[in-house]
């Protein structure tokens, strides 16, 4: 069965504790779990990942090769800042979607710069929790036209 990264990144894992207003008011934990069961309905297995360190979640994408056949990345603030996220996802070569739970492009100018953006092969804003799910559903048609089956 192929298989989907969902990497999350800095303070993300506060998700549901403060700022539902802007996050919605679910956890991490049920967003992952929810992500798990929506990717087994499109043939997928996924391994999700939480980190507030950069070089982990580069860790992360480095160890993608080989083992996921797609990647859905919410980077948080490192949206705005990581030319080395940027670069781990073009080295890795793997189909990635990036995800963000606000709509980055009506929020403060600082966060309409994305540099994950000039690696991924879209980007999904501004619908929430849904985003993640709407980011597997493209992958799962993005693959399924590439003939991937690693
Ligand atoms: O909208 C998104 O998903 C963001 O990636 C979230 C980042 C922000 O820096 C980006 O500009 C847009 C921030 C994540 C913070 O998550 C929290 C969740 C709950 C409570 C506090 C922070």
């Amino acid at each position: 069965m192929q298989s989907l990264l969902i990497l999350n990144g800095p303070n993300l894992n506060l998700l549901g504790t403060r700022q539902p207003e802007v996050y919605g008011a679910g956890t991490l934990e049920k967003l992952e779990r929810d992500c798990i069961a929506h990717a087994q309905t499109q043939g997928f297995e996924a391994e999700c990942v939480q980190s507030n360190h950069e070089g982990t979640m580069l860790d992360a994408i480095h160890a993608a090769r080989g083992k996921h056949s797609g990647i859905v990345v919410n980077a948080g603030a490192y949206t705005h800042t990581s030319i080395a996220l940027m670069d781990a996802i073009l080295s890795v070569e793997i189909p990635t979607v990036e995800v963000h739970l606000s709509n980055i492009h009506a929020r403060e100018s600082f966060r309409h710069q994305s540099y994950i953006a000039r690696a991924a092969i879209g980007q999904i804003c501004g619908f929430g929790r849904q985003g993640y799910l709407m980011a597997i559903d493209a992958l799962a048609v993005r693959l399924s036209q590439s003939g991937d089956v690693t």
